[in-house]
């Protein structure tokens, strides 16, 4: 059979070059980012990354959906989402940078990096006191694949950690609470907040002034810290800027922002107790995921199950 026989797989990505991913998932299927037309029936595959919204419902012969990040808010918000399954990134590199990301911010709060940075540059010298991991309490909003992950590297810290979940969850080692009804215990037992949870219409704005609120603030750090790197549309801004400044929150590190790139007159660039990098604590990287899509495709043309298939009801 010929490869244009089998089907094509296209790559639809924005803000991003498809030119290398399209090379690196050339095999038995032709890959193009391109198609022929709106309705091209030769398109069996979507490999997306912020494809553009009703795209895809056009092609008539389109089997599976493949996200090139680990979340799916960029699909499941398509209005016009064809009834296909989708896949999202579970991979081992993504996971650690991921890891990485989160025990540098945690590890830089707890030792109080934007007091010594401040003292920098103003020349003093001066020992603050440093409580150890063990008088500091993690919370992390969501505890799958990178959450859980996290969780196992700041507990290995010594960190108490809790975790908080939609549904109950048991994560060994970790004090979990789960749903509304456990939210306000987890978060009045939390010091430093890292937010990796998914953005669905129940997460959406989720980090608000009342939940930073219940942070606990009279800690061994005098202070809350928030992390977010699940996702901008988690948080309000204007309501950490507000927590940042009655001190209701210490300081914060963010990842991910209400509109990214974060505009250039956001009050958040020169704060001195924030943070920012630029959706970077784990890249996806086409060496690393390039193989894993293929794989996928492989075990369906198998007829085996897609590994990492997105809940389209539960929004993740
Ligand atoms: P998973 O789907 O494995 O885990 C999601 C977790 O969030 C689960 O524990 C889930 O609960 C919890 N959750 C979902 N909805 C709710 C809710 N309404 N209330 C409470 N908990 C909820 O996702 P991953 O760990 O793989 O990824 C998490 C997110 O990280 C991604 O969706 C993406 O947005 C973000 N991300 C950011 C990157 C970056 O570079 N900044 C890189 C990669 C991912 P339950 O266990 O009950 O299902
Ligand atoms: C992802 C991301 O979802 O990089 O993988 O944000």
């Amino acid at each position: 059979m010929s490869s244009s026989a089998r089907g094509r797989i296209l790559v639809s990505v924005t803000g991003w070059d498809p030119s290398q991913w399209v090379r690196l998932l050339a095999g038995d299927h032709e890959v193009i980012s391109e198609p022929d037309g709106p309705a091209d029936p030769t398109v069996e595959y979507a490999v997306v990354w912020k494809h553009p919204h009703g795209s895809l419902k056009q092609f008539p012969n389109l089997k599976a959906i493949f996200s090139l990040g680990a979340g799916v808010d960029h699909i499941l918000t398509d209005p016009d989402l064809p009834d296909v399954p989708v896949a999202r990134i579970v991979q081992e590199n993504l996971t650690r940078h991921m890891v990485e990301y989160v025990t540098w911010r945690v590890m830089d709060h707890h030792r109080q990096g934007s007091t010594y940075r401040a003292q920098q540059a103003e020349k003093v010298w001066f020992e603050p006191n440093q409580p150890t991991t063990a008088e500091v309490s993690v919370g992390i909003m969501g505890l799958g694949e990178l959450g859980s992950a996290a969780a196992k590297a700041l507990l290995g810290l010594g960190f108490t950690v809790n975790g908080w979940t939609r549904t109950p969850k048991s994560v060994e080692g970790v004090n979990c609470f789960a749903g509304q009804d456990g939210l306000r215990d987890f978060l009045a037992a939390t010091d430093i907040l890292v937010v990796l949870l998914p953005h669905t219409p129940a997460t959406e704005g989720i980090i608000d002034y009342e939940l930073l609120r219940g942070l606990r603030r009279d800690n061994a750090l005098g202070g809350a810290s928030l992390i977010n790197a699940g996702r901008g549309k988690l948080q309000k801004e204007a309501d950490i800027l507000r927590a940042l400044e009655d001190g209701t929150l210490k300081e914060a590190s963010l990842d991910v922002f209400e509109v990214e790139p974060l505009p250039e007159n956001s009050a958040l660039w020169n704060h001195p107790r924030v943070f920012i990098t630029p959706h970077a604590a784990a890249s996806s990287d086409p060496r690393h995921l390039g193989p894993l899509i293929l794989e996928q495709i492989a075990r369906f043309e198998r007829g085996e199950p897609l590994l990492h298939l997105v809940d389209i009801s539960a929004g993740y």
